[in-house]
């Protein structure tokens, strides 16, 4: 599968230089394209000349809001954000319609960090301009929520994240959910390590987009998944998760082929690969509530077979007995089994009911706060309104 690839904002485009590379290692290894454009848009000009991947020039790290902003960013303020999205969005427009081999790519993926301000407004803007310039091809957007501790100590996380996230629902055709907080979970030292983080976000991404744009036969399964079923599986709120079997397969010699157990013992890596895979989702979920789900199972082509693709689908039934299950097998040469899940079309997300729930009671307050702010201002200006001005 081909992905355009778009990050707003300081997150967006760290994210979007991490997917800049994962297309040069696919190039590097397989001689395979999966990324044809990846591009930055902020209003931070800073924050754009400090990626390393993406093309260096306008087209390809677009600055939007410079009148207003002076490149500064926009202050967390994502109303603002959207704004100057609407008035610089033919500026996106034009450099997405620059990428060579457009016609080739499946759909496109849209990158922005909810809590934010410039990525969290402009996203679910251009997400509608390029839906209605390109309407053959899917749009995901990929949202990044907030570490804890920001929302505890800033209100205005909460409340943008609420507006971004109901605002890409009404839009884009799939929301891609990455919980910033999960990653710190088991090591806390990631808190302030963005680069490693962002690393882990797009690892799922690099077998799923790969196997079905492989060309050499070792590396093409006996059921290759392609765009075709990823499209078929993104809808809605989405999860999505990476695992690996701790053992590799080589640590075993004393099973033998023939051996009856050995058989049982690739499923048993299989599950456990797989249950990484559910253990590590981008975002907390009740797998019963998905309605789509997707495994590919990666692993050396003589580990990988019938019984242990089939077993791993039985599982997932079992795990997420809702949802239509698309799975494939992808061959490759290391010794380990490696699993890529998708829960898609999931029906309830506590996480995001807490941003819905948690912003209404905000919204009065916020207003107080501006009318108390207008009329301290008035109030200011009335006790001034005898002195001479110089204009
Ligand atoms: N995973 C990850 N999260 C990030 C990164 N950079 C920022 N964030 C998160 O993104 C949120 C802040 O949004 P930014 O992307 O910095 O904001 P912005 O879109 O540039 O908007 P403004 O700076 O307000 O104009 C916070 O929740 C951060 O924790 C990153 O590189 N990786
Ligand atoms: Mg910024």
């Amino acid at each position: 599968m081909k992905l355009v690839v778009i990050g707003f904002g300081q997150c967006g485009g760290r994210i979007a230089d991490e997917f800049a590379r994962l297309n040069r290692r696919a190039r590097a290894q397989r001689r395979i394209e999966i990324i044809p454009g990846a591009f930055a848009v902020n209003t931070d000009a800073a924050d754009l000349s400090g990626l390393t991947t993406i093309k260096a020039d306008y087209r390809h790290r677009i600055l939007i809001g410079g009148r207003k902003t002076g490149g500064h960013g926009v202050g967390k303020i994502n109303e603002l954000g959207a704004e100057i999205a609407r008035e610089d969005g033919d500026k996106i427009i034009d450099a997405i319609r620059g990428t060579k081999r457009l016609y080739e790519s499946d759909a496109f993926l849209l990158i922005a960090s909810a809590g934010g301000g410039t990525g969290s407004g402009a996203i679910p803007i251009i997400t509608q301009r390029i839906k209605e310039r390109y309407m053959d091809k899917p749009v995901y957007d990929l949202i990044i929520l907030p570490f804890e501790h920001e929302e505890t100590t800033e209100e205005r996380t909460i409340y943008n994240s609420a507006l971004c996230i109901k605002s890409v629902n009404l839009i884009a055709d799939a929301i891609i959910l990455v919980d910033n907080q999960r990653y710190i979970r088991k090591d806390f030292s990631l808190r302030n390590n963005l680069s490693k983080i962002n690393k882990l976000i797009v690892e799922p991404f690099y077998d799923l987009l790969r196997a079905g744009e492989e060309k050499k036969p070792k590396y093409i399964g006996a059921k290759t998944l392609d765009a075709g079923d990823i499209i078929q599986t993104l809808v809605g709120w989405t999860a999505i998760g990476y695992g690996k079997s701790q053992v590799p397969m080589f640590n075993l010699p004393f099973l033998r082929k023939s051996d009856f157990r050995s058989k049982s013992i690739e499923i048993y890596k299989g599950i456990q690969a797989m249950d990484e895979a559910m253990s590590e989702l981008s975002m907390g979920c009740n797998p019963t509530d998905a309605s789509r789900a997707l495994y590919l199972l990666s692993a050396p082509s003589k580990e990988m077979s019938m019984s242990l693709v089939k077993e791993l689908g039985d599982y997932l039934k079992s795990v997420a007995p809702k949802a239509t299950i698309r799975n494939g097998d992808y061959p490759k040469e290391k010794a380990t089994a490696e699993v890529t899940l998708i829960l898609s079309g999931l029906s309830d997300v506590e996480k995001i009911r807490e941003y819905y729930s948690k912003s209404t009671s905000l919204i009065p307050e916020f207003k107080r706060r501006q009318e108390e702010a207008e009329g301290r201002l008035k109030a200011m200006e009335e006790i001034g309104k005898d002195i001479p001005s110089l204009l």
